[in-house]
């Protein structure tokens, strides 16, 4: 650790009594870097608040003194948001992981911002209640890091986004304030509503402390159907049949390539007696035999169409995690590539057309990469992994990468996208965000992280 960084760590420990900072090497390591591979993690230390009062103290301290703060959950990021690269202090939240408030009538979930996904989760079936907001990383993803980036998942189409979740926020802001956003309101006409300028905002506003999170009814039992199509547009008129008759939670796609690989990192059988360029996974209601039975019909309208190949339909509950890890599983299996990526996203009805202009454009100027795709195609929300060749170095590689990603922001801008659905832009898509948003906009945003950061301490150098 250099001088500069010793002085900003005592000046924090000396600021803020009883305050946890660390700066023993294996913990810089491990807090100072999310599941990116593209930055090596150089914090100065890594502070762990156990209140509310000590965020405060924290943030006050490090206002006075210019340093600069990085806000972590669990590292599960895929954009570089929780990198501290730069001499940094990682604020972790891993000391506040209490669940404060359970209010039955209200069906709201009151918790610190350390609290894991999948604990929302467990708490809210305890309660008889649901926690929709689903992905593979929700057994180590925060809360507070959910509400930062507005973490998506597999459920959005049926539950919409970590936002629509969120009933209430609390705030420390770079001028050391509590705020409260809403406090759990259904309704709140009285201005402009600040929790949502927080979520979403990746710890460049203030620190998310606590967060009063929306339950709803548990959904009822559902199957799970895994399709095998072979084009993008048989996969489109799949959707819609599917949509208009049948009540989906859930559909997903991935390619024969994302597959391949999910098989042999996990050891999984073919799915499929066919082999197919594409695959889908259809999560639906099945209460009664009669949304069964809709289903089979469904199915068997499209097989008839040409427009599906091959498919099966789960029979038990262990079936359904059996062919979830199709697609759940994907992201890990290639991570030790390591890919680059991107998190595209388009309007639903436009998916066919960027599809097949990205394929042409991977063509042209990348054949000799493997380009793996998969996602949530409800949403319009396309992952692009483009894997690291062995004998490739990763400057080289990122370099080309960014290559490919002016090409890729280029198309998607035309085609009215973002660079970010769900991951956010971070410290690895920041030098593009101006593909995707205006010179207005960006000056905004500006303005407004000048409002609450006046000193600039929160996350500088991502997103904006
Ligand atoms: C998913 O949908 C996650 O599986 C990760 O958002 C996406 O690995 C990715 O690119
Ligand atoms: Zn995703």
């Amino acid at each position: 650790m250099n001088g500069k960084n010793q002085k900003a760590a005592a000046a924090l420990q000396r600021a803020c009594a009883g305050l946890k900072v660390v700066t023993e090497p294996s913990v810089l390591e491990s807090h100072g870097r999310d599941w990116t591979r593209f930055r090596a993690p150089r914090p100065a230390a890594v502070a762990f608040p156990e209140s509310v009062s000590q965020v405060q103290q924290l943030v006050a301290a490090a206002a006075a003194a210019e340093i600069a703060l990085v806000p972590s959950g669990g590292r599960t990021g895929l954009s570089g948001g929780a990198v501290a690269a730069d001499g940094e202090v990682v604020v972790s939240f891993d000391r506040m992981r209490r669940v404060l408030d359970f209010n039955r009538v209200d069906r709201t979930l009151t918790v610190e911002a350390g609290v894991v996904t999948a604990t929302v989760q467990e708490r809210a079936a305890a309660e008889g209640l649901y926690y929709p907001v689903s992905f593979a990383a929700e057994g180590s993803s925060q809360i507070g890091g959910n509400i930062a980036t507005n973490a998506g998942g597999i459920r959005v189409l049926r539950y919409g986004l970590t936002r629509d979740q969120v009933a209430g926020l609390k705030v420390v802001t770079g001028r050391g304030e509590v705020l409260e956003c809403n406090r759990g309101l259904i309704k709140n006409a009285s201005g402009y509503d600040l929790r949502h300028l927080f979520t979403g905002s990746e710890g460049t506003l203030g620190l998310i402390v606590e967060a009063t999170l929306r339950l709803t009814d548990p959904p009822p039992p559902s199957k799970v159907l895994l399709l095998g199509v072979d084009s993008m547009d048989a996969l489109m008129k799949v959707f819609a049949t599917l949509r208009a008759r049948l009540d989906l939670s859930a559909f997903e796609f991935f390619t024969d390539r994302a597959l391949h690989h999910v098989r042999v990192g996990q050891g999984l059988p073919p799915p499929l007696d066919a082999s197919c360029p594409l695959y889908v996974i259809v999560e639906l209601d099945c209460p009664t035999e009669w949304q069964e039975e809709a289903a089979m019909d469904c199915f068997e309208s499209c097989a008839e169409r040409g427009w599906l190949l091959d498919g099966v339909i789960s029979q038990s509950d262990r079936q359904i995690a059996e062919l979830w890890r199709y697609r759940e599983g994907i992201s890990e299996s290639i991570s030790h590539f390591p890919p680059y990526k991107n998190d595209l996203s388009v309007t639903v009805s436009r998916v066919p057309e960027f599809l097949r202009r990205m394929d042409r454009l991977i063509g042209e100027i990348c054949p000799e990469f493997e380009v793996v795709w998969y996602g949530h195609i409800g949403d319009g929300n396309l992952h692009m992994n483009i894997l690291k060749p062995a004998d490739l170095g990763l400057e080289t590689f990122e370099s080309r990468c960014h290559e490919i990603s002016e090409r890729t922001y280029a198309l998607t801008r035309d085609i009215g996208g973002s660079i970010s659905a769900e991951h956010g832009i971070g410290l690895l898509k920041q030098p593009w965000l101006d593909r995707v948003r205006s010179a207005e906009e960006i000056g905004f945003m500006r303005g407004i992280k000048q409002v609450f950061d006046p000193a600039g301490i929160f996350n500088p150098g991502k997103l904006l």
